[in-house]
Parts: structure tokens; sequence; C-alpha cells
């Protein structure tokens, strides 16, 4: 025997019994339950890597062609001077950052944008807005910009910050398919990152875009210094929302200077596919989307991530006002990897 299989015997009689894990075969089946418990979550982040990405990728099967991912493209409609306090944020008025406070883009432009999206292969058009929430004015005109969107034959999103209930309905009534409001982190963790608004504000926000009808796409950010258990009740509280978000965006922090959360430490890309892994398990039938942060990451690491049931990615080089991989660069990775672009949902006689 050689020192390396002698240490690693010793080192057995260390390792605690093996506890009665997850039931993986039972998992993989990929059915949708809302009745979590956070027990159940914490016990799949630790699971040996292999089983935890076996067991979302057998799952992902059960919904979804594995090789083909949707592709969204964002644009940035109202950019900068928000008076919110996301510590993440370089669009916050309270942060030093390199970023200006435009006013909202003109419709032209806007359809401009979509339409090079679509050409260069996005089916989603999201459009972001730097408000707390949209003033009834505001809501018109976007309204106007989701018709124009949707009638180039796009999937629509919008994230303008908080929604009332009516408000929810007039975007709905104008043609908007989707509403992304991200619940960032934990509860816990939440209250160390934006003091402006609460957790619950957010959840009321959530609830009038599903009462709505429209689609939910809500998910969060890592590596903003949270522990493990923020990410599993994060993932928690997601999973055990009345239905399921239909898109969950996983990002990882972009850090930016003049924000308060520059210089956190790096979050490890492990982790990060363990993240994805877990949303997959949980939440079988929702797109995951490997969100912000891709800039950050090798190829191996994304390969890893649509391994583990990431299925959708925000394209295009710029985020919102950071940068993301240009599209040349994503479509050579995908190239590698045998991914198609997903079919759009949306037949229009202009699609
Ligand atoms: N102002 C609206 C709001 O916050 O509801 C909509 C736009 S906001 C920029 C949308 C989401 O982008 C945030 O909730 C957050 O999850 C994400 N985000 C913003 N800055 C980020 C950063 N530096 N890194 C990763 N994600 C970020
Ligand atoms: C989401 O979950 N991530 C996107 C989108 N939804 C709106 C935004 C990422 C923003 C990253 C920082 C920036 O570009 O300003
Ligand atoms: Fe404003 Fe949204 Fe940025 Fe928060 S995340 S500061 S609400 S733009």
């Amino acid at each position: 025997m050689d020192g390396t299989q002698q240490s690693l015997q010793q080192g057995r009689n260390d390792i605690p019994a093996q506890q009665t894990g997850p039931d993986l075969e039972s998992l993989a089946q990929g059915t949708v339950r809302t009745d979590w418990t956070v027990a159940e979550v914490r016990a799949l982040f630790e699971l040996p890597f292999n089983d935890l990405l076996h067991t979302a990728q057998r799952a992902h099967r059960q919904h979804f062609d594995p090789n083909a991912i949707q592709i969204s493209t964002l644009l940035s409609v109202k950019t900068g001077g928000c008076p919110e306090d996301c510590s993440y944020c370089p669009q916050s008025v309270r942060y030093e950052t390199n970023v200006n406070n435009d006013p909202l883009m003109e419709l032209d432009e806007v359809v401009a944008q979509a339409s090079l999206a679509k050409a260069k292969g996005a089916t989603r058009f999201c459009m972001g807005a730097a408000w707390r929430s949209p003033k009834p004015k505001q809501i018109e005109q976007i309204n106007e910009m989701v018709r124009a969107v949707a009638d180039l034959g796009m999937e629509t999103c919008a994230t303008l910050g908080m929604l009332k209930p009516e408000q929810a309905e007039q975007l709905k009534e104008a043609g908007l398919d989707y509403y992304n409001h991200n619940l960032d982190t934990s509860e816990r963790h939440y209250k160390k990152i934006i003091t402006t608004r609460t957790y619950q504000h957010r959840l009321d926000t959530l609830e009038a875009v599903r009462d709505a009808g429209l689609k939910v796409c809500c998910g969060g950010i890592v590596g903003m210094g949270e522990e493990a258990i923020d990410r599993a009740e994060l993932l928690h509280t997601l999973a055990t929302m009345v239905e399921h978000p239909g898109s969950v965006p996983i990002n990882q922090l972009v850090q930016v200077e003049g924000t308060p959360l520059d210089g956190t430490e790096a979050f490890d890309a492990l982790d990060f596919v363990r993240m994805i892994a877990v949303a997959r398990i949980l939440m079988p039938a929702s797109h995951v989307r490997l969100s912000a942060g891709r800039e950050d990451m090798s190829d191996a690491t994304q390969a890893l991530c649509f391994l583990a049931g990431a299925n959708s990615i925000f394209y295009g080089e710029k985020l919102l006002t950071t940068a993301n991989p240009a599209a040349d660069k994503d479509r050579a990775l995908m190239g590698k990897l045998g991914i198609q672009p997903e079919p759009c949902t949306k037949s229009t006689s202009s699609s």
C-alpha cells in the first residue's frame, strides 16, 4: 500500500457514517412540488457534486430538450438616477459610479435595438428601468414599447421596480409576457443589502404580477457575501411560491466600482454550478437562467451550468449597464457544446 492509499484509508475512519440522503431516484423524476422544506434544500446543496449534477440533468430532461436554451436580450430603457439603495447596483443615485442619469429612451430607439436583438437570434426582449416603481405616464410609455416589440414577433419582458395590481394589469393588457422582479437573496441577508424597500414589498409585487396573468421571472444574486443558508433559503422561497416562477435568473454579482459591494470576495465557480443544479431540481419545469456574471466565467464553468440544468442566457454585449459576453463568443460556445436556441413561443405574422 502506498502512502496516499494509506492516508486515504486512515482518513476514512474519520468520516462519519453517511446519513440517509435525498432520494435521488425520486428527484430525478422531475415532479413539480411546492412543499419543499429548507432541510431538503440544504441536503441538496450537501450532495456530492456528481450526484447533484447527474440528478439535476435527469430532472431537466423530464421537461426540456437538454441541448436547447432560451435566449433573451436586455435593454436598459431608463438608466441611472435610481432613488433605491440596492448595494450591488451601479444605477443607484446614492453611489458614485460611472453610470449617468439618462432620460427614458425614445420608442424608435427601443424598436431599433429590439430588431437588432431579434436579427442576432434573441427571442425575448427584456426592458429594464432604474425606477423604484413606475408612474402612470411611465407605464403608458412602457406599454407603447411593449406593443411595438411584441409586433416584431418577440416575447416581451419588463423590469420596472415595484408594481401595484392595476399597473400589472395595464402591462398585461398591453401584451407584456413576463415581468422580472427578483428577491435577490434570503430575507435575512436582504436587510444588509437594501433598506429602501422590504422583502414583503417584493413578494407583494410578485403577487400582483401573478394575479394579473403575467408570467413571473424571479431569481436572485449570489456572491453578495451571503452564507450557504441564505442561498438555500432564497431557493426555498422561490420553490415554495404558490406557483414556481416560469423563469428563474441566477445572477452572480457583477462588482462595480463605487458600489458598496465592490471588493466582495469572489464567488466559487463550483458553488455557482451547485446553485443552478439545486434550482433545477427544485423547480424542474422552470427556465433557469445563467444570468449576470458570465463575463467572469470560463467556458468550462458555463458548460457545467448547462449540464446542471441552466437553459436560458442573456445574450448581447451588454446587460443593463455592465458587460456581457459578445454575441459571436456565445455563438462559438453554443457551437462547441452543440446547443441550439430554443424556438420562440410567439407566432405572429411578422415573426
Ligand atoms: N429597478 C428595477 C428593480 O430593481 O426592481 C429593475 C431593474 S434591476 C437592475 C433588476 C435586477 O438586476 C436586480 O433586482 C438585481 O437582481 C439585478 N442586478 C442589478 N445589479 C446587479 C449586479 N451588479 N450584479 C448582478 N445582478 C444585478
Ligand atoms: C436579472 O435577473 N438580471 C438582469 C435582469 N434580470 C434585469 C440584470 C443584471 C444587471 C447586471 C448589472 C448591470 O448591467 O447593470
Ligand atoms: Fe434601482 Fe433597481 Fe438598481 Fe435597485 S436594482 S438601485 S431599484 S435600478
